[in-house]
């Protein structure tokens, strides 16, 4: 069995899973496959990825074929920012669950700290570019994914792109019934996350890793952004070991004790970012590589920064 993290609440979950952010439509069933034969066991998604029916023909595909069982897998999605009314996430919840053909989700996260105007537009702006908030707390959007749980519809809940403030303020939050098992952050080099990991890992929540390359292809990449799988120290470190820059990447997080999720629909890629179990980062590669830290962000989902619950005006 795949390497696993140990939950708060008892559920293991596989270190790598596979990332389906941008995995158009028409690729990302294959791609699903191809990880499971693979040996993934963990598949990352969410509702705004617009592609969790074709997710789900992948996984189930690969289920009718014998090749794997639903409770050997771990499948992660995400609420969207649309649905933060209480009353609202079990309808998102529903949504995803029947586009993926799953009667239950292993993770489900609150995407974003900031809830958006509810509606049909998934990124409603004002006449200024701003994301227009829907004015809710998300201590009660909280008390929303607690009620999944108790209905048997997701196994464990988390939360994504929040700050150390943001995690408290639920940690704290009286009459709290279920806690956050996970904060899927972004992380990598360049943005090591080593103060919001430290706090996350005091309390008991495991950190998840997304954008581990960066993300270079990201709709708003410009050619002035930091590119790891092609910077010369880390090919270095790839060819000391004979591994490639993504697998030294990946491997970064799994000796952090955190969980990554690269993104690919290209077979061989997605086999090559599995086979990082078969060497080991020395402490001075680690050193070099928390070296490039310099608070850059892939996703820094700009168009919510005057929201009042922007993440990412805080330290960390
Ligand atoms: P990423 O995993 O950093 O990078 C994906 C890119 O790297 C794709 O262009 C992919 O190409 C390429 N790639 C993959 N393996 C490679 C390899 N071995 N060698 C060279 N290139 C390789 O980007 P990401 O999609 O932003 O992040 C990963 C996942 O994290 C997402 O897909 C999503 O599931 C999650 N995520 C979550 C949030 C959140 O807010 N919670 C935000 C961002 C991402 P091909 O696909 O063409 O092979
Ligand atoms: C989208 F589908 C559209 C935009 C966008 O920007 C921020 C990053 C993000 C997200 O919220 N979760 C992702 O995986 N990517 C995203 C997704």
């Amino acid at each position: 069995m795949a390497k696993t993290v140990r939950l708060n609440n008892g559920a293991e979950i596989p270190c790598v899973g596979l990332g389906t952010w941008k995995s158009a439509p028409g690729k990302v069933t294959d791609a699903v496959k191809a990880a499971i034969a693979a040996g993934y066991r963990h598949i990352d998604g969410a509702y705004i990825y617009q592609n969790e029916v074709e997710v789900g023909e992948g996984i189930n595909a690969m289920i009718g074929e014998g090749v794997v069982k639903r409770e050997d897998l771990f499948v992660v999605s995400k609420l969207w920012s649309t649905f933060h009314e209480k009353s609202m996430v079990r309808i998102n919840c529903e949504k995803t669950l029947g586009d993926l053909q799953l009667d239950y989700l292993d993770l489900y996260l609150v995407h974003w700290p900031v809830g958006f105007k509810a509606g049909s537009d998934l990124f409603p702006l004002d006449s200024k570019g701003e994301a227009i908030s829907c004015g809710t707390d998300f201590l009660d959007t909280w008390e929303g994914m607690e009620e999944l749980v108790d209905a048997g519809l997701v196994r464990t809940i988390g939360v994504s792109n929040f700050n150390k403030d943001q995690i408290e303020s639920i940690l704290n939050k009286p009459g709290l019934k279920h806690k956050p098992a996970v904060n899927q952050v972004e992380c990598h080099p360049c943005l090591n996350q080593e103060r919001l990991i430290s706090y996350c890992h005091s309390q008991g929540i495991a950190v998840t890793a997304y954008s581990p390359f960066c993300s270079p292809d990201r709709p708003w990449a410009t050619p002035a952004d930091p590119s790891l799988l092609e910077d010369p120290a880390v090919k270095a470190i790839a060819e000391k070991h004979k591994k490639t820059p993504a697998q030294v990447l990946i491997r970064f997080h799994v000796q952090r004790n955190l969980i990554v999720i690269p993104k690919s629909v290209t077979p061989h890629r997605i086999q090559e970012n599995l086979r990082v179990f078969d060497f080991e980062l020395t402490e001075d590669d680690i050193e070099t590589l928390l070296g490039f830290d310099r608070n850059w962000r892939a996703c820094a989902m700009l168009m919510c920064q005057n929201h009042k619950d922007y993440p990412f005006n805080a330290d960390y």
